[in-house]
């Protein structure tokens, strides 16, 4: 039931950004149709508060002269906030199956060489670590202050079990980045 809300709220977020984005949006309904468990973020909603996401308060605008990638709204790692805006979910609340890896994509902005910058993913049993995998994304980031699309693919290369948390986030290791866009997927 819980993968069905999920679901639901990708497409009212979709409905929500149409005007500001529509290319993203229309990709990522093309996505939900050959996958149910297709997770977009475009981070406009995310102050009303989504189910499966945390760390509200790394939403924000951008700074003067620079756009977010879609909308208004971005997620903002700092000195503060070393995590972004996180996805947090169960497997067995995402999928009836287990993943054997989780994609993640999205767009990332960084005005300075950062080589701590990177994506995180996080499966925990109970809040203990049963698999932490980081995707670097300094190598990425061909120009600094522009949207820079990514995709790292994780393997879940350990026994899972439905029961077990999966969170996925930024890391900025206390410098200033951006993130907009947030896809995560699953190969079964
Ligand atoms: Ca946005």
């Amino acid at each position: 039931m819980k993968k069905v809300i999920i679901s639901m709220l990708a497409v009212f977020v979709l409905f929500g950004c149409s005007n500001n984005s529509p290319k993203v949006a229309e990709q990522a309904a093309t996505d939900m149709q050959e996958s149910p468990a297709v997770i977009f973020n475009d981070m406009e909603n995310a102050l009303g508060g989504i189910p499966s996401w945390i760390n509200e308060k790394t939403i924000s605008r951008m700074p003067e002269g620079a756009s977010a990638h879609s909308g208004i709204f971005v997620t903002r790692v700092d000195g503060e906030d070393l995590y972004s805006y996180t996805f947090r979910e169960n497997f067995s609340n995402i999928n009836e199956k287990l993943p054997v890896a989780v994609i993640v994509e999205g767009y990332v902005f960084s005005a300075e060489n950062n080589p701590s910058l990177s994506v995180i993913v996080d499966i925990n049993e109970n809040n203990k670590t049963v698999l932490w995998k980081s995707y670097a994304l300094n190598d990425v980031i061909t120009n600094l202050n522009q949207w820079i699309p990514f995709a790292a693919r994780f393997s879940v290369d350990t026994p899972v079990s439905p029961d077990y948390q999966l969170k996925v986030f930024g890391y900025g290791g206390g410098k200033v980045a951006y993130f907009d866009d947030l896809k995560i997927s699953f190969e079964y």
